[in-house]
């Protein structure tokens, strides 16, 4: 992408409005703008991000074997009422009356259309277990909506449920979205910590919530220090296979969100106990036949018997990620982004936009990413280099590619990495190397 062609509006200074690190460096660089209160815009740069992030959740949900699929924003209240939440969810629910004054609502959630669903369509025990989920937008009418896209009021979740015949099947089911989520979320460069958590308004008695720590974090929580140096399983997860192992290891921790975490009874203490806050970007629940009774999905099992499913539901915050990736990696210039979220993976800054050789050796590099797949950002306008580095650095891209009149002199463009700033000088074709390199990985 051409800078001179983008849709990348960013600004100079810090806007009054943001509170939060991660607030003020999307607005900054032009990766959302507000449309009402906690209501936003993706312009090209944030939809990117958000594309990126959906991605890699969506290709860790179907290792699962979990399947996607895609239920409406809007649902019916009659739906609502045969579970009786529509009168306990409250004013945090947005609800709507259509033209013939049926009453509507904008999901917050979907346990019970996909309950409905399940109920209507799956009849024997030989079609179970499934588990079912889409990315899809919510709405929650939340009181203090606040720090950008954190505490949205729409926002982006993937939320998946899980149907099985049993409660052993039902703990499978649950267990590997816990792994799958450790995965998940260390593909996006961070560490997620799962906590024994409350289940709210989703009900249950098992759930965890997985926490990224930060500052500004709105949970106070509470962990065993061991667990911010464990590792996420590898690629080569067996989900069939028994996952009790790695469930083991990361419960053996001691760690609670503080709303679980009782002083009194916390086995550990001191430098072990590690009290920050923490930023929940996603949350599983196991919760048993909740909803599957209270909408009758029921299906016949092997001896005629009708069974009542056992479910579970699993939540990622899509576009709050963005947010927890930001406030996890940023310095005082802007964005860090992890290579894998990162809107363009290479920032190619052209120092002198009209001296011939700059433009052609831009040109050249700029074709050859292109012609690789690589997503590159080639910042062609014409403006002082002072501004373009302090933009390139406020946007993020894991790579900067800077070409100038004075090395090309000496046939050298320099490289950095943004996240430690380190520099090397290359040859044109050292660069083009590098960048075919950049494919390949
Ligand atoms: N039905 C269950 C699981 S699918 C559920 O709704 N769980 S939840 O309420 O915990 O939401 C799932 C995830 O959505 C949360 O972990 C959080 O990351 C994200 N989320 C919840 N509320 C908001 C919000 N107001 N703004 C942005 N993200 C949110």
């Amino acid at each position: 992408m051409r800078r001179t062609q983008l849709f990348l509006p960013t600004l100079k200074e810090n806007p009054a409005e943001a509170q939060i690190v991660s607030h003020r460096l999307m607005l900054r660089s032009g990766m959302i703008r507000q449309s009402a209160a906690g209501i936003y815009s993706w312009l090209p740069a944030g939809h990117r991000v958000l594309r990126k992030i959906s991605q890699i959740v969506r290709e860790e949900q179907d290792a699962t074997g979990a399947q996607e699929m895609l239920m409406p924003t809007i649902q019916s209240a009659e739906l609502w009422r045969k579970s009786g939440r529509y009168d306990d969810y409250g004013k945090e629910m947005l609800r709507i009356t259509d033209r013939h004054d049926r009453e509507m609502l904008f999901g917050p959630t979907n346990e019970e259309l996909i309950t409905d669903i399940v109920a209507n369509e799956i009849n024997s025990y030989r079609d179970l277990p499934k588990n079912l989920y889409h990315i899809q937008w919510k709405f929650r009418d939340e009181v203090r909506p606040r720090f950008g896209v954190m505490r949205g009021r729409e926002f982006l979740m993937k939320d998946n449920y899980s149907f099985d015949l049993d409660h052993e099947s039902a703990r499978h089911s649950y267990n590997k979205m816990f792994v799958c989520y450790l995965r998940t979320f260390a593909r996006m460069g961070l560490q997620a910590i799962p906590m024994a958590a409350d289940t709210g308004p989703i009900g249950g008695d098992l759930s965890h919530e997985f926490i990224i720590l930060a500052e500004t974090g709105e949970s106070e929580v509470f962990c065993d220090k061991a667990l911010l140096d464990l590792e996420a399983p590898g690629a080569d997860i067996e989900f069939e296979s028994d996952l009790q192992p790695v469930i083991d290891q990361w419960t053996s921790y001691y760690a609670a969100t503080d709303e679980k975490h009782d002083a009194d009874s916390c086995p550990i203490s001191g430098e072990q106990l590690v009290q920050a806050r923490g930023i929940e970007v996603g949350h599983i629940f196991y919760f048993g036949t909740k909803y599957s009774e209270a909408m009758g999905a029921q299906v016949q099992g092997s001896d005629g018997k009708q069974i009542t499913l056992e479910m579970g539901s699993y939540g990622i915050g899509v576009s709050r990620l963005l947010g927890a990736i930001i406030e996890a990696s940023h310095d005082d210039a802007g964005i860090i982004w992890p290579e894998a979220v990162a809107p363009w993976n290479i920032g190619l800054i052209n120092l002198k936009v009209g001296d011939g050789q700059c433009d052609a050796v831009c040109e050249a590099l700029y074709g050859e990413a292109r012609r690789l797949g690589i997503d590159i950002l080639y910042d062609d306008r014409d403006e002082r280099a002072g501004g373009k580095f302090a933009d390139m650095d406020l946007i993020g891209l894991p790579w900067q590619i800077a070409v100038g009149p004075r090395g090309l002199k000496d046939g050298i463009v320099e490289l950095k990495r943004r996240s430690d700033g380190e520099r090397s000088t290359l040859s044109i074709d050292d660069a083009k190397a590098w960048i075919a390199e950049r494919a390949a990985a």
